[in-house]
C-alpha cells in the first residue's frame, strides 16, 4: 500500500481532522470464544476497554511479580536494547520480552483467562505480537504521555488494521493517585493523526518519552469532552483488557505506593505485521513479532 491510498494517514506536516474506524471492536459479534458476558462485551465496545477484578490469585500475583523482579535485577539483563531506562537515569522503565526472558511469563501469555478473552473479542486465533513490564516505583516513577498504541503499530511496524488487544495484569494495586493507566472512553473510534515527520530511530527515543505520535490538544480535548476520562482503580490481580486504538496515558507516580503491570498484546491472526509506513525500517522484533506466527 502506498502513503496516498493509506486510509490511516499520520505523521503529516499539517493538522487534519479525525479519522472514523473502519473496522469493528469486537469481531465477529464476539462468537469466537466463550470468555465474557454480552454485558461485558457491550461495555468494551462502546467504551474501548474493560476491567476485571480479581482474575489472579494473590499466591499468582506474588509469583509473577518476584519473578520480574527478578529480571529486574538481573546482571544479565542489564543494558540489553529490550530494557529501557527512564530519561536521564538508570532506573528501569520497562522490560520488553519478558516471555522470552521467563517460562513462567510465558505461560501466563498462554493462560486461557486471557488469551480467550482475546480470541472472543478479536473474533480468530491470536498471537502476540509485544510483551512487556512497566514499572513506576513511588515517588519516581515516570508519566507515560497520551497516546494510540495502534497508531504507533500502524506506521512504524505496519500493522494493518485495528484487530489487535494490550492485556495489562496488575502486579500492585493501582489507584487514583500512583500514575494508574488512564483511558479515554469512545476514542477508539476515531484514528487520530499525529503532526510530525519520525525521525530515524525512533523507538530508542519514545520508549523512554513519547513525541512523535501523539494526539494534538485540541484532538485530545474533544474527545474527553465526548467520552470523559477513566482512571483505572482496582487491586493486583485484576487485569485491563483495552483496544489498540484507544487513547491511553498515565501520569508520575508522586504518590509513596509503587505501580508495576505486566502488559501483553494479542493480535489477530489475521492481521500480522506489514511494511512500515513512509518508507522506515522495521522496529527490533521485541517490539513487534515478525517471525512465524505461532497461534496461542
Ligand atoms: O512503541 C510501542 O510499541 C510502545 N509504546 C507505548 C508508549 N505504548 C505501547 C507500546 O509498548
Ligand atoms: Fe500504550
Amino acid at each position: 500500500m502506498t502513503v496516498a491510498t493509506d486510509y490511516y494517514t499520520s505523521r503529516v506536516a499539517t493538522p487534519m481532522a479525525l479519522i472514523p474506524r473502519a473496522e469493528p471492536v469486537v469481531y465477529a459479534r464476539g462468537e469466537y470464544a466463550k470468555a465474557l458476558s454480552p454485558e461485558q462485551l457491550r461495555s468494551y465496545e462502546e467504551n474501548g476497554f474493560l476491567i476485571l477484578h480479581d482474575v489472579f490469585e494473590p499466591q499468582e500475583v506474588q509469583t509473577y511479580a518476584a519473578e520480574l523482579h527478578r529480571l529486574l535485577e538481573s546482571p544479565e539483563r542489564a543494558g540489553q536494547p529490550d530494557v529501557i531506562t527512564e530519561p536521564g537515569s538508570e532506573a528501569v522503565r520497562s522490560l520488553f520480552r519478558v516471555h522470552q526472558h521467563s517460562d513462567l511469563v510465558q505461560e501466563l501469555v498462554q493462560d486461557p483467562r486471557l488469551v480467550q478473552v482475546a480470541r472472543q473479542i478479536l473474533g480468530s486465533d491470536v498471537y502476540l505480537h509485544q510483551s512487556r513490564a512497566n514499572f513506576k516505583p513511588g515517588f519516581t516513577g515516570k508519566a507515560f504521555y497520551w497516546h494510540s498504541d495502534f497508531e504507533t503499530w500502524h506506521v512504524e511496524d505496519g500493522m494493518p488494521s485495528m484487530r489487535a488487544l494490550s492485556c495489562s495484569v496488575l502486579l500492585t494495586d493501582n489507584n487514583a493517585s500512583n500514575g494508574s493507566l488512564m483511558l479515554v472512553p469512545g476514542s477508539q473510534r476515531y484514528f487520530v493523526p499525529c503532526l510530525g515527520q519520525t525521525p530515524d530511530q525512533h523507538h530508542k527515543k519514545s520508549l523512554k518519552k513519547q513525541e512523535y505520535g501523539v494526539p494534538s490538544q485540541e484532538h485530545l480535548t474533544y474527545l474527553v469532552e465526548q467520552g470523559g476520562l477513566e482512571t483505572v482503580q482496582a487491586k493486583a490481580g485484576s487485569v485491563i483488557f483495552f483496544d489498540c486504538n484507544t487513547i491511553h496515558g498515565s501520569a508520575n507516580n508522586i504518590s509513596p505506593w509503587a505501580r508495576s503491570n505486566l502488559f501483553m498484546v494479542f493480535n489477530s491472526v489475521k492481521n500480522a505485521l506489514k511494511e512500515p509506513k513512509y518508507g522506515l525500517k522495521p522496529r527490533p522484533d521485541f517490539l513487534g513479532h515478525r517471525g512465524p506466527i505461532v497461534s496461542l
